[in-house]
C-alpha cells in the first residue's frame, strides 16, 4: 500500500475518524505501511487520518533511554478509549502532519487506555511519560484536532505567518 503524509492544512486533518469493525487484511496492510513511514520520516506516532485513512488507528514506537527505537516496542493501537487520567504536563510537541514546527502543550500526565489489537483482543495499558503524551496527541487526529489548536490566540496566529512563509520556501527549493 502506497502512502503519503498529509499535511496541514489540508482538509482531511479535520474529519474524524471512524471505528474499525473488520479486523482483516485490509486493516494489516494498512499497518504494516504505516510502519515504514513513521520511521523514514523520524516520527514516533502516527495516526491512520495523517496517510490520508480516517479510521480509528494509531501506531506509536517511543524510543528508550538511549533515543533508540525498536520494532518489539511497537504499539498498533485500535478503536482506543482513555478511561482514566490524572495529572499534568508540558512538552515540546512535534507532528509529521506539521513540518518543522514545535510547542510547548499541556496534556494530562498519566492515563488508562483501552483498546483493540490488530486481530481485535480487548487490551488494557497503563500510560505515562512519553507514552501517555504520544497517545493523547494521536487520538486528538481520531477527532480532526492537532496540537496547534491548543496554542494561545497571538502564538497561533504566529504560527500560521511562519508556516505559510516556510512553506513557500519548502516549494521553491
Ligand atoms: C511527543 C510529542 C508528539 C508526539 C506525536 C508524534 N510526533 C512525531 O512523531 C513527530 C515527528 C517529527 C519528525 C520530524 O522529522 C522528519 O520529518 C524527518 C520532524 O521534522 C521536520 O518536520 C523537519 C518533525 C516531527 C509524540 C510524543
Ligand atoms: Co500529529
Amino acid at each position: 500500500m502506497k502512502l503519503t503524509i498529509v499535511e496541514y492544512p489540508d482538509k482531511r486533518l479535520r474529519l474524524k475518524s471512524k471505528e474499525v469493525k473488520n479486523f482483516d487484511k485490509k486493516l494489516h496492510d494498512l499497518l504494516d505501511s504505516m510502519y515504514p513511514i513513521m520511521m523514514n520520516t523520524n516520527g514516533i506516532g502516527l495516526a491512520a487520518i495523517q496517510v490520508a485513512q480516517a479510521i480509528r488507528v494509531l501506531i506509536l514506537n517511543i524510543p528508550d533511554e538511549e533515543g533508540e527505537q525498536h520494532q518489539e516496542n511497537l504499539l498498533e493501537i485500535i478503536n482506543p478509549v482513555i478511561s482514566k487520567r490524572a495529572g499534568e504536563t508540558v512538552y515540546q510537541e512535534g507532528c509529521l502532519s506539521v513540518p518543522q514546527f514545535y510547542e510547548d502543550i499541556k496534556r494530562h500526565a498519566t492515563l488508562t487506555l483501552n483498546y483493540q489489537d490488530r486481530e481485535g483482543n480487548t487490551k488494557n495499558l497503563e500510560a505515562d511519560g512519553l507514552l501517555a503524551i504520544a497517545i493523547q496527541h494521536e487520538m486528538d487526529h481520531l477527532e480532526g484536532i492537532l496540537f496547534i489548536d491548543k496554542l494561545s490566540y497571538a502564538r497561533r496566529k504566529k504560527f500560521e505567518k511562519e508556516y505559510k512563509r516556510m512553506q513557500k520556501e519548502r516549494k521553491a527549493s
